[in-house]
């Protein structure tokens, strides 16, 4: 397995091959078989128009064989950070074609977390879209480059002319030799069992925690939860959601709509009138969201004057869908299920199944997608709790994570000694064997989906020359769910506004969303029985002053 990565224990690996569950087959070759069985059968839309299968794979072979012949060569780590367009699907399955391994960043990270992120991998190459949401992205990838000089290619959407870049444009429209091609759909050099990328986890820690994701596993991940959901080639699935987050890859994602030769829309936004219109163009079956997004579908005024009638499924997760939330949904929407997706990056994905009784839809956050997964219910001891009760979600199984790259201190305390990640979620047992999420232990904030990693955000205020002490925490928020709260004890004498912090925090160049929204400023910190600051005392203060200002 790629260096850093901790495999399965062989036996397990073979026991999973024994079952089927882990095929000896690669990404690259899930794409190749479709577009060979069914050539012209619609694979992918966007705003550019719509492309077959067999127009995919050949555009990716076309990326593959340049990007070959620029040096990347297989197991190298690169940087894809491209928004919901083809790109971002033909440069993946290129990538794959030879073997190469991405790390899946978000179109929001910013210097800090791309530098970070090169350092860590040695990445070779960063591929951006420059001019994405009006933001400088060509301007970052050369500042990371600076500061991470194994980056040694830059690869850009469009067309262009800077120095040093390659563009995707022309790339797209080479016209490779037969033979090439050939010899590269014939050298499939990846091997189904080890590592085809990585994803970034949300992060409980100072920083973020790399997921090594195999073909055979993901592929697995994503075929079972195509089957849980009863998809086939008629479905349309929709990506909204950043394609490079776990939920909208393939859990169950655009990898499982491939699986079973459906179709992949993409919208490179997620404004209401963006989505709706994607949804009535393309008959969209399928739309994964957070809660924050089907709100603000829900808010849209507009949403009556386009045909919703195609979907089937709306998939939420990311953030727990509360019964409320469940019913709207179900009265907005009248042709779809809302399925409740309770997954993670590292691996283990939880359904409600289409066929569980509506309570349990309502109600629970879904089972595991697969019998081979194992969970379990514990204290703190780590001794399983009553069925019933609450107690945090551990897991193992054929397609969650036994360690994050390069980061084995980390692993000893994100994972039991026996192999079980830690989901720092706590759960209780429905009746009905689905589970339910009550809350979490781990450090986080879930913005709307979006997770901040507390300690991250505070080791970066603690820098600031005013502050003497801080606690990040989520306050609640009826759309977002949660947003970040920042308590700060200040220095003798000195102050500070949220907008003084902000401007401090945009300076270390993270992802806008990580920001405060909020800053409370107090003498000091309440603290437990054991002289800890007492994150909880300090979450109940702020969400009891916002019910104060809303009117009690
Ligand atoms: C998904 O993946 P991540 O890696 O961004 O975040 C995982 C964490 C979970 O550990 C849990 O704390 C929270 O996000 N979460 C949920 C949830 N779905 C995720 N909490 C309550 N209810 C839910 N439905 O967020 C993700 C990956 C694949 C599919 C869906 C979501």
């Amino acid at each position: 397995m790629l260096d850093g990565c901790a495999p399965w224990p062989e036996e397990l690996a073979r026991d999973y091959v024994r079952t089927g569950c882990w095929e000896a087959r690669s990404l690259a070759s899930l794409l190749e078989e479709r577009s060979r069985e069914s050539p012209h059968r619609a694979c992918l839309s966007d705003r550019g128009g719509e492309l077959s299968y067999r127009e995919v794979n050949r555009l990716a072979e076309r990326v593959a064989l340049e990007l070959s012949a620029c040096g990347l060569q297989a197991r190298d780590i690169v940087l894809l950070q491209l928004p919901n367009v083809r790109e971002f699907v033909v440069v993946f399955f290129a990538l794959q074609k030879i073997g190469v391994i991405p790390v899946m960043c978000l179109p929001a990270h910013r210097h800090s977390e791309l530098t970070y992120f090169a350092r860590l991998t040695g990445a070779t190459a960063h591929f951006f879209a420059p001019g994405f949401r009006d933001f400088d992205f060509l301007a970052m990838a050369r500042e990371v480059q600076a500061g991470a000089p194994t980056l040694k290619l830059l690869v850009a959407t469009g067309h262009g002319r800077e120095s040093g870049v390659r563009y995707l444009a022309p790339l797209m429209e080479q016209r490779p030799a037969e033979a090439d091609r050939e010899a590269l759909a014939a050298g499939d050099v990846a091997d189904p069992f080890d590592v085809a990328f990585l994803l970034l986890s949300g992060g409980t820690t100072g920083v973020p925690k790399l997921i090594p994701r195999t073909h055979a596993d993901y592929l697995y991940n994503a075929r079972t939860c195509a089957r849980v959901l009863g998809w086939s080639r008629d479905t349309v699935f929709m990506a909204a959601l950043p394609a490079a987050h776990n939920f909208a890859l393939g859990a169950p994602g655009i990898i499982a709509t491939m699986i079973v030769g459906g179709r992949v829309a993409l919208s490179a936004s997620t404004d209401a009138d963006e989505v709706f219109g994607v949804i009535e163009r393309h008959r969209v079956t399928v739309l994964p969201a957070t809660p924050a997004l089907i709100i603000a579908l829900l808010n849209s005024p507009r949403r009556d004057k386009y045909d919703l009638t195609s979907l089937r499924q709306i998939c939420v997760g990311g953030q727990r869908m509360l019964p409320e939330l469940f019913d709207r949904v179900r009265a907005a929407f009248p042709s779809a299920i809302p399925i409740h997706a309770f997954g993670m990056a590292e691996g283990l994905t939880n359904l409600t199944r289409p066929d569980d009784p509506l309570e349990v839809q309502r109600e629970t956050q879904g089972r595991p997608v697969s019998p081979s997964d194992e969970f379990r219910i514990v204290d703190e001891d780590g001794a399983d709790v009553p069925v019933g009760a609450v107690g945090e979600l551990i897991a193992r199984g054929p397609y969650t994570i036994r360690g994050y790259y390069r980061a084995e201190q980390h692993n000893r305390l994100a994972f039991t000694t026996d192999g079980f990640f830690r989901t720092g979620d706590l759960v209780r047992m429905h009746p009905s064997g689905n589970l339910v999420v009550d809350g979490r232990m781990k450090d986080m904030i879930n913005r709307g989906g979006e997770k901040i990693s507390a300690e991250e955000i505070e080791n970066l205020i603690l820098s600031h020359d005013r502050v003497q002490m801080v606690a990040v925490v989520a306050m609640p928020d009826p759309v977002m769910g949660e947003r970040s709260c920042a308590f700060v004890v200040p220095r003798e004498g000195a102050t500070l506004t949220l907008s003084q912090l902000n401007e401090f925090l945009m300076t270390k160049r993270i992802a806008k969303f990580k920001l405060p929204e909020r800053l409370e400023l107090v003498g000091a910190f309440p603290v437990t029985a054991m002289g800890k600051v007492s994150k909880k005392a300090l979450r109940e203060q702020i969400a009891a002053t916002l019910r104060m200002e809303n009117g009690g």
